[in-house]
């Protein structure tokens, strides 16, 4: 834990100290968020400064190419990619160069996120038939199930300490502790929950729930209590009109990064930041294609 908490507060003075100068200099992401557009034409990885600058575009490949996840040292960015003809997790160092696949298997793999000490990746994968949370060595080697469930098992994240996976079960939100299996159920309200990411601190989980009528960031205390929808929509919007998901936060805690298409966009998805308490609201994209799954180291 105390290891954790260095690296953590090492990050957040990483991003004071130099800002969006990184990716000019070629030199990784650490500070940055990555994420993915169709700016292009085509959904590619990209990374900007944490404050919307300097977009830096790191795949270019005209198969899709999205949900980054930037490795804890800064050095390389996993990602979900069709371009073997099936989603596969790939790895591309963080300034891009050599993409690597890493699961080549011929099932739908996805979602990738590191494990804190950078060593392994958790994803989802219906390679059985539907889809089960696995976790892998960060070169790919050793792919093991970490569920055995006959339905939809998705969207897995780890936990700072590193002891537990969150992810969705149908159409909630669990957790594992990998070390005993245990399994916590922490949301119990339909239609559906997703998309968890735990906060740096451990305490708290953001993710997607359409509870309200429409997909919404909500944050809740680990145990599943203290629930808040952060990104309510505007009164007397239709819901069709408003979506907000797949949230992370910034190293230090303080903001929660997102998607969101909603009147304001002109319904064209866009990455948002916010408070941790949900204000303090900014536009980091306005670009034609959609922006998403904005991720932090
Ligand atoms: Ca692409
Ligand atoms: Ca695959
Ligand atoms: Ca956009």
């Amino acid at each position: 834990m105390n290891r954790m908490r260095t690296w953590t507060v090492a990050a957040a003075l990483g991003a004071v100290a130099t800002g969006g100068a990184i990716s000019a200099q070629g030199r990784g992401v650490p500070s940055e968020i990555a994420f993915f557009s169709s700016r292009s034409g085509n959904n590619e990885i990209y990374v900007m400064s944490w404050d919307g600058r300097a977009p830096l575009q790191i795949t270019d490949d005209p198969a899709s190419d999205v949900d980054p996840a930037i490795s804890p040292n800064g050095r390389d960015i996993a990602f979900t990619s069709n371009r073997t003809g099936n989603n596969d997790i790939h790895v591309v160092g963080s300034a891009g160069g050599a993409v690597v696949n890493l699961t080549g298997n011929p099932a739908n793999d996805g979602w990738s996120r590191w494990s804190p000490n950078g060593r392994h990746i958790v994803f989802h994968t219906n390679r059985d038939g539907n889809f089960e949370i696995y976790v892998m060595n960060a070169d790919g080697s050793s792919p093991t199930r970490l569920t055995n469930y006959p339905g939809i098992d998705q969207f897995p994240d780890w936990s700072p300490d590193g002891r537990d996976i969150v992810f969705r079960r149908d159409t909630d939100i669990y957790a594992l502790e990998v070390a005993t299996g245990g399994l916590r159920r922490l949301t119990a309200t339909p239609p559906l929950n997703q998309m968890a990411a735990w906060s740096p601190n451990g305490r708290q989980l953001a993710f997607m729930s359409t509870r309200d009528g429409y997909p919404s960031v909500f944050v809740m205390n680990a145990d599943g209590s203290g629930l808040t929808n952060l990104t309510p929509k505007a009164p007397g919007d239709a819901d069709a009109d408003w979506t907000s998901r797949a949230p992370s936060w910034s190293s230090n805690g303080r903001h929660i990064f997102f998607m969101s298409f909603r009147p304001s966009t002109g319904l064209d998805t866009e990455i948002f930041v916010m408070n941790a308490d949900g204000s303090g609201l900014t536009r980091l994209t306005n670009a034609i294609g959609v922006d998403g799954s904005p991720r932090g180291r």
